[in-house]
């Protein structure tokens, strides 16, 4: 059986991710959605209700499981998992140089291999960062989102 991880932190999920996720399912038999707790960054949602998101969105897609992360290596977590490979999805030349340097650190450090696949173009705007900064200043990313992630933005909004 054929593995592959799907990393990232999901601050939220947007439609770029999912996009990615689904054609990686066509691709693996197995896929797992890994949440990051990021540490660089400060989150919007835990990683649990990240986690949740993800699980409510992906719970009609064959083959695709949501796990967290951890705070280890992904190589490590991939071992755990029994993974073949990563796959990431790349918007542009800068996600290419980003990416690089830890698929080539990755492969180096267990012969793990990443596998990229082009961001279709109806996505390639769309970051977790972007989502949270229209929402914060009052815009609509309904459009951008899947149903879940709506629903908690317009939960959030409500709160505060
Ligand atoms: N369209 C298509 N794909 C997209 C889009 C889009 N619009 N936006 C993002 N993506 C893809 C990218 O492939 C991206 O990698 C992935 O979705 C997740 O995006 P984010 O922004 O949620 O995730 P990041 O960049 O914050 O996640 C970074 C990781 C957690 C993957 C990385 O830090 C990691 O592997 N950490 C594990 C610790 C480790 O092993 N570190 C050493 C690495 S060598």
């Amino acid at each position: 059986m054929q593995s592959a991880v799907c990393p990232g932190s999901f601050d939220p999920l947007h439609n770029g991710h999912v996009e990615i996720i689904a054609r990686a399912s066509n691709l693996f038999d197995e896929v797992i959605v890994a949440v990051s707790p990021n540490m660089h960054k400060a989150p919007m949602f835990s990683v649990e209700e990240r986690m949740e998101m993800a699980q409510e969105t992906f719970s009609y897609v064959r083959g695709v499981t949501v796990k967290p992360l951890g705070e280890g290596l992904l190589t490590e977590f991939c071992r755990a998992h029994g993974a073949n490979a990563v796959v990431k999805g790349l918007r542009d030349a800068k996600d290419l140089a980003y990416e690089t340097p830890m698929a080539t650190m990755n492969r180096h450090l267990s012969g793990l291999e990443t596998v990229y696949l082009p961001a279709d173009g109806r996505y390639t705007h769309l970051s977790s960062t972007l989502i949270k900064e229209v929402h914060r200043l009052g815009g609509d990313v309904s459009e951008h989102v899947p149903r879940a992630v709506q629903r908690r933005l317009a939960d959030r909004r409500h709160e505060s």
